[in-house]
């Protein structure tokens, strides 16, 4: 047997001496308050209580239903006087999930507490499962909208964001900007320096992009070399946080030599209703001032 915690509040000094006599013996560790009070206080690190109707100042129903709001898996059974079945009832309405009649059997007693710490350790057994698929969902959910190489969000997390974005009924969607980033002249980097040093490269512009984002947008690995930033906070910052991540590439010789980018950015008006379509077109107008930027010499911003 797994050994409990069992509490037991109990104002009888003779009842209360006999119970935990028995519990102890019976291989239970056990502590014993006489007050409802007392207990109210330290109850939440038990497996079970064993709960007196009859208390001085809180009753045992109103600590059972203390007891059974903020901790409902703890099982409670309540110790009630034989041949009363006013008080047997009101203890299962505050929530006990037993009750014993006194003057109790020992055999009963104890086959009360088995049946009780059986369904509690159940009880645990699900909550952790339930706990272990939450994580497994929520890792999957996290992995399919991660790009594998560079961590960035991939594609199909923008339909996610504007999904959220619609829902969110505090969400400020009248100003929006789109930054695109391309990396110049990639193929070249491929072809001379090997592909998997061209993977290091695109990491190093996702890390660059996210630092320089921060929380004023989420950063999207939009193509092979290509990446998609939306701004929906401080969108006034756009142009100066396009303009620090043009930079800080052309600075970071990440694996020894200079690479740049070229970036569009697209500030604009988004309406919620029409959110999808707005912020399609503003990806396409981004993408146009990229094509500028690429047409003028790269390693630009254009707006
Ligand atoms: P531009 O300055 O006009 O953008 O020229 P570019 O060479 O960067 O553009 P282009 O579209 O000709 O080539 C893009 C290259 O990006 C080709 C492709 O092999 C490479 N690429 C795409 N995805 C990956 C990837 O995941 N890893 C690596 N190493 N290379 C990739
Ligand atoms: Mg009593
Ligand atoms: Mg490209
Ligand atoms: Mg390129
Ligand atoms: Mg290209």
């Amino acid at each position: 047997m797994y050994e409990a915690n069992v509490l037991v509040v109990e104002d009888s000094k003779f009842h209360g001496v006999i119970i935990k006599d028995i519990l102890i013996k019976n291989g239970y560790s056990v502590t014993w308050v006489m007050t409802g009070e007392e207990a109210v206080d330290i109850y939440e690190k038990f497996d079970l209580i064993l709960l007196d109707v009859m208390l001085p100042g809180i009753s045992g129903y109103e600590l059972c239903e203390i007891v059974k709001s903020k901790a409902p898996i703890i099982p409670v059974i309540m110790l009630t006087a034989m041949d009363d079945e006013k008080s047997m009832i009101k203890s299962l309405e505050s929530g006990a999930d037993d009750y014993i009649k006194k003057p109790y059997s020992v055999n009963e007693l104890l086959a009360r507490i088995k049946v009780q710490l059986r369904t509690r350790k159940l009880q645990i057994e699900l909550i952790n499962k339930n706990q272990e698929l939450q994580n497994a969902y929520n890792m999957i959910k996290k992995l399919s909208i991660t790009d594998m190489l560079t961590g960035a969000y991939n594609r199909g997390y923008i339909n996610e964001y504007i999904d959220k974005a619609v829902k969110d009924t505090s969400y400020n969607s009248v100003k929006i900007a789109c930054i695109m980033i391309d990396i110049d002249n990639f193929k070249k980097v491929n072809d001379n320096y090997g592909h998997l040093t061209g993977d290091k490269v695109l990491k190093n512009v996702a890390l660059i992009c996210k630092e320089c984002v921060s929380n004023y947008g989420k950063v999207i690995r939009f193509g092979g070399e290509e990446f998609l930033i939306i701004i929906d906070k401080d969108v006034e910052k756009s142009e100066i946080i396009a303009e620090k991540i043009r930079y800080k590439c052309e600075e970071s010789r990440c694996c020894g030599f200079i690479y740049t980018v070229s970036i569009g950015v697209k500030i604009f008006d988004s309406d919620k209703s029409n959110f999808y379509k707005d912020l399609e077109e503003g990806i396409k107008e981004a993408d146009k001032m990229l094509y500028a930027s690429k047409n003028s010499g790269k390693n630009k911003v254009c707006v």
